[in-house]
């Protein structure tokens, strides 16, 4: 019997001696490779799958892959990694590759470190839109390129230098506190915290007797000027936030009673983006109501079918000697001036007679009107304590680079029917010195 369980206690240490061998030679998934090191591609891709969990199928991939081991020897530990890794997925699957993931703002990432593992059987040239991510509390970033399928991958345990940050210039405001909820809302990590921008903050009656704060951050997306406007609003106890735009250049808004309920509105102008003459911009008047930002008037509306651009009522009729006649529909506004530019043209002859070319459409439909307000500004014009609406937009005749004109309404809210009424009208022909114009009109509607 005692030589039995001698046998057994050295068949067990037998046992016990050769499985840790065979962890030490089989199970040690320490490494230095380069994929440039395969020759065959289905290899190549099958050594970067015991390194990286791939939750798509990986079409190509080139990568350097360092690896050690630390779950051997006498003290085993965590082991200690740094991947990097350019891949090629359908671009259907990249959301399956970000999911989870922090955004970060371009600069937080230094996307030449990829640049070495570039090949000549999977090269990747400079592309135009990629998005930037984080894993939160993790050294996994991300650069993917969503039109290309590519995604540029780096995961390690040690620590990876950050480009040098730009330090901007953002005071301590009083409203530090409702960062987090922005980049809570917009999805970004708490370290592009560094980057997001208070532009504007006001306070106004909103929707009860107590004054509410609106602020409005820029969060940069596309270099400095480029950015996502967000607004939160704090009325009460829990602050809301909304996610204006998609993007923009230049947002302000503006606090001002326009429907005569006692509440200030919410007047947000965006610069959207250029469009060749005063840039695309999208106004949006908003009324805090039950608890939500609400949309009272937004131009141009893409979410109609039908009269998406607010018609502010102008039109133009052409007669001979280069005349020109601009009436507005709604106020009874004419004005008739006579172009000092006498180019022969589609519509005028050398002589300056109309041509056939108007003919039937010479019913006033010739003006082309931008369809973007470049000014939208609240000016109580009649003091009666509601605000209207001040606006100006380009005017074209020809092409949208020649500029005939600037229309300028006053817009005021209806409450009988909802909708904005446009209540006073007025245009200034491009080649008239208009400078005292200008400024009576500054005097009387746009600086009150
Ligand atoms: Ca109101
Ligand atoms: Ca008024």
């Amino acid at each position: 019997m005692l030589w039995v369980m001698a046998m057994l206690v050295v068949a067990l240490s037998l046992n016990a001696c050769q499985q840790t061998k065979d962890t030490t030679s089989t199970n040690d998934r320490s490494t230095d490779t380069w994929s440039s090191s395969f020759d065959d591609q289905a290899e190549k891709l099958a050594f970067l799958s015991e390194y990286l969990i791939a939750p798509s199928e990986i079409l190509d991939a080139e990568y350097h892959i360092v690896y050690h081991d630390n779950s051997g020897g006498l003290i085993p530990g965590p082991s200690d990694w740094d991947i990097r890794a350019v891949i090629k997925v359908t671009p259907e699957d990249i959301p399956l590759w970000t999911a989870g993931m922090n955004k970060l703002v371009p600069r937080q990432i230094d996307n030449t470190m990829w640049n070495d593992l570039q090949s000549q059987r999977f090269s990747w040239e400079e592309r135009g839109y990629a998005l930037y991510y984080k894993r939160p509390d993790a050294r996994t970033y991300l650069v993917v390129y969503p039109y290309d399928g590519i995604i540029m991958k780096r995961i390690s345990t040690m620590y990876i230098s950050q480009p040098t940050e730009v330090v901007l210039e953002s005071d301590a405001s009083e409203y530090d506190e409702y960062r987090w909820l922005v980049l809570e809302k917009l999805g970004y990590d708490p370290s592009a915290d560094h980057f997001l921008r208070e532009k504007q903050a006001a306070t106004g009656r909103l929707a009860s007797a107590t004054d509410s704060t609106v602020i409005l951050y820029e969060m940069p997306v596309y270099g400095d000027m480029y950015h996502i406007p967000v607004m939160v609003i704090v009325s009460g106890n829990d602050p809301l936030c909304e996610v204006l735009l998609e993007g923009g250049y230049i947002s302000e808004f503006f606090l001002a009673d326009v429907d005569g309920d006692g509440y200030d509105e919410i007047l947000i102008h965006h610069n959207a983006g250029g469009n060749g003459g005063a840039g695309a911009h999208v106004t949006t008047v908003y009324k805090l109501a039950e608890g939500k930002m609400q949309k009272l008037f937004v131009n141009p509306d893409y979410s109609v079918d039908e009269d998406v651009v607010f018609n502010t009522g102008f039109t133009m009729t052409l007669s001979d000697g280069w005349t020109h006649t601009v009436e507005n529909q709604y106020t009874g506004y004419s004005h008739t001036f006579v172009r000092e530019i006498r180019n022969e043209n589609s519509y005028f002859d050398r002589q300056g007679n109309i041509t056939g070319y108007t003919e039937g459409e010479n019913d006033g439909k010739l003006l082309g009107i931008d369809p973007f307000f470049f000014i939208f500004k609240p000016v109580d014009v009649d003091n009666d304590g509601v605000f209207e609406i001040v606006t100006a937009q380009y005017t074209y005749l020809i092409g949208r680079s020649d500029c005939v004109g600037i229309a300028y309404t006053v817009l005021k809210w209806n409450k009988e029917n909802g909708r904005m009424m446009v209540i006073n009208a007025n245009f200034w022909p491009d080649e008239e010195e208009y400078t005292e114009r200008w400024q009576s009109f500054v005097d009387e509607w746009y600086m009150q």
